[in-house]
């Protein structure tokens, strides 16, 4: 390859994170929606690497509280290194998923990568979920409820990367949009200091300002900001194409502002998009709106206008 691509497209099949099927088919979706075509219209160069195919992991036996871990396992692997690569070589790693465990790879990878420039490694995570259980304390055994709490050091998992990857601090972890949080899910991120902007926060506080407070800290820490949106972010009125629709979820306009104002902050290093389940969607529509808003956050916009302080 001649010239870095800007952007660099990792297809994520995966679905045995979410305990039902329909994920797998997410990539394939974002695909025909135009994510690519999309990114090429702003002005990048994009490079899609497909889809990550890894066979099961052989070295790690399946957990009755972590469902499908050599499945899962492997696939962080996988995504752990091409996103690290992607990003090493200059270029944002947008990860097409894919339940919501694939980001225990996104983000380890980009952690990698934050070691190495010595910069903090701030997370977005926009979702209904705050996703911050453990094996032994999660009601389903689903990993993809885990993610955050495995890239914060907080979940007992066997083996899956080195023991001495470097770690995500939870108070670099910044929650928006949550709405279903299970018992002890909710002390844990208590304990741990995680930010938590609620639904109740988003509509006393408004999106704008939250958002505005969030890249004020990631700029003031000369932070790296990956960015992991969850279909599940959204109303269900608005997305229906996820396993775990939980009512009251951010309006359309609401997860637009946020895009366009990550697009303004420049501090976006990766995204995430998860949870697409094309079999549960209504005529393509969730998987429009996911690459309507990575486009935004790529800096799609309606008219010029001047930049405002933060
Ligand atoms: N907290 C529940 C439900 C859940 C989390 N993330 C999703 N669902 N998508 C659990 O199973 O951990
Ligand atoms: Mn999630
Ligand atoms: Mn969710």
């Amino acid at each position: 390859m001649s010239k870095t691509s800007d952007i660099t497209l990792i297809g994520v099949p995966l679905e045995e994170g979410s305990g039902r099927g329909g994920c797998a088919m997410g990539p394939a979706a974002l695909r025909i929606a135009g994510i690519s075509q999309a990114m090429i219209d702003l002005g990048y160069i994009v490079e899609d690497r497909g889809d990550l195919r890894p066979a099961p992991a052989t070295d790690l036996e399946e957990l009755p509280k972590a469902k499908k871990l050599p499945v899962v396992a492997a696939f962080t692997r996988a995504i752990e290194q091409e996103t690290y690569s992607a990003v090493a070589r200059g270029s944002v790693p947008v990860l097409l998923g894919g339940d919501h465990s694939l980001s225990m790879g996104s983000v380890s990878g980009m952690a990698r990568h934050a070691q190495e420039v010595g910069r903090p490694l701030f997370v977005l995570w926009l979702d209904a979920h705050s996703d911050f259980n453990a094996p032994e304390t999660s009601p389903s055994g689903n990993i993809h409820g885990m993610p955050v709490a495995f890239f914060c050091g907080r979940a007992e998992f066997a083996p899956i990367l080195p023991s001495n990857r470097p770690l995500v601090d939870p108070r670099h972890v910044y929650q928006v949009g949550i709405r279903s949080v299970d018992d002890e899910e909710r002390r844990a991120i208590r304990e741990n200091a995680v930010n938590v902007f609620d639904m109740r926060a988003i509509d006393e506080e408004g999106i704008g300002a939250i958002l505005r407070r969030v890249l004020n800290d990631v700029r003031q820490a000369n932070a790296l900001l990956h960015v992991s949106l969850d279909v599940d972010f959204l109303d269900p009125d608005v997305a229906p194409g996820v396993g775990t629709t939980v009512p009251g979820g951010a309006t359309f306009r609401e997860a637009h502002l946020i895009m366009e104002l990550l697009h303004d902050s420049g501090l976006v290093s990766s995204l995430d998009l998860v949870e697409l389940n094309p079999f549960l969607d209504d005529r393509g529509r969730s998987a429009r709106i996911m690459v309507d808003l990575a486009a935004s956050l790529f800096g799609k916009h309606i008219l010029d206008r001047p930049t405002r302080a933060a």
